[in-house]
């Protein structure tokens, strides 16, 4: 590996505890890969070179556990990030696996499952607070339905605004310092998912009560099924000062979620990303790829260092063409503006 494209934690590179830890479950085949220890995973994405580590809480507590066991989890990870150097910057909560969950979290059409939904979340919340984490990214991946009568989609939308506004709530009672950042998905694995892209997150966000509290957490991959370019997305996510956080990952097109590594499948697009980010994106560089299920564990560490040595490339890449000369005399000014927290640039270039 050449030394220049080798990662540091100035890079912010971070990765879930489910991505390489994805075992290659899916739809018509069983685990291919044992499960690993989130204790060696973070002990494996430091040596690599990564800055944080981020998971669901079922990632690292499984469901179920009693509160002794739930406190001996926490104690363990917590002393291996403290040994590897690593952070935590972002937390986020599993409403989507149990079949409890089936019609969604926030927007399920039985109370109980919402009140749940909304309680697992909380607990999660002070978890992640306690960890450091200053970013909560919540995916509604069951917040949908497959056929037209079966969710009343204004009242689900109303029922996911109450359950942000209560969220923005309690943080700021609490006096955490923490933001939420939505991630949409057109669908998978609900046929339609609500706030499918990151246009609808974004005008879904204006109407809640606390909306600097939230923004978004687009992925690759989600808005590339939709056949829409994501660099314009993300464009557009930081104009309006609203790119809390990002997951990267690489699509070959109109299709399932791939999570391919980073800088697989839309290579130009990829290009045009990190250009992008690193014109004014200051924060985690957070990747959620899934290493192919046809990889053993080797496979499995040398795709995450992939995802990292790709952005690395790529930032090299862009950094040339904007040194340019033939380009800087082609092109208007580059990059104008000043930066928000989190990086995003809050108003348009000036040109
Ligand atoms: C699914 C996803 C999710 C989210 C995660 C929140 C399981 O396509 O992208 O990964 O990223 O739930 O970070
Ligand atoms: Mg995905
Ligand atoms: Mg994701």
């Amino acid at each position: 590996m050449t030394e220049r494209f080798t990662p540091t934690p100035e890079d912010k590179f971070s990765f879930g505890l489910w991505t390489v830890g994805w075992q290659g479950r899916d739809p018509f085949g069983d685990a291919t890969r044992a499960a690993i220890d989130p204790v060696d995973s973070v002990q494996r994405l430091a040596e690599l070179g990564a800055w944080g580590v981020t998971f669901h809480d079922d990632d690292l507590i499984p469901l179920g556990s009693s509160e002794t066991e739930r406190e001996a989890i926490v104690k363990r990870f917590r002393q291996a990030v403290d040994a590897s150097g690593l952070v935590v910057p972002m937390v986020t909560t599993n409403l989507f696996t149990h079949p409890v969950f089936k019609d969604g979290g926030f927007t399920a059409n039985d109370r109980d499952v919402r009140r749940y939904a909304l309680r697992k979340t909380l607990r999660n919340i002070d978890l992640a607070v306690e960890l450091g984490a200053t970013t909560f990214v919540a995916w509604g991946g069951r917040e949908g339905a497959e056929s037209g009568a079966a969710k009343d989609v204004r009242l689900a939308l109303h029922r996911m605004k109450e359950a942000f506004d209560l969220l923005g709530e309690y943080v700021t009672e609490q006096g955490y310092d923490l933001r939420f950042a939505i991630e949409p998905k057109p669908n998978e694995p609900r046929g339609d998912i609500l706030l499918p892209t990151i246009g609808h997150a974004l005008a879904f966000i204006e109407r809640l009560e606390r909306p600097e509290l939230v923004g978004v957490n687009p992925e690759t991959g989600h808005e590339q099924m939709a056949g829409l370019n994501f660099p314009h997305g993300i464009a557009q996510a930081m104009w309006a000062g609203k790119l809390f956080h990002i997951d990267l990952n690489g699509q070959s097109g109109i299709k399932y979620d791939q999570d391919l590594r980073f800088g697989a499948g839309d290579l130009r697009q990829a290009f045009w990303l990190v250009d992008l980010l690193e014109s004014g994106y200051e924060g985690p560089r957070h990747f959620d790829f899934k290493p192919p299920r046809t990889e053993d564990y080797d496979g499995v560490w040398a795709s995450a260092a992939g995802c990292m040595r790709n952005y690395l490339i790529l930032k090299e890449r862009a950094a040339a063409f904007r040194a340019d000369p033939e380009v800087r005399a082609a092109l208007p000014p580059w990059p104008g503006g000043s930066c928000s927290r989190g990086g995003s640039r809050a108003s348009p270039p000036g040109r």
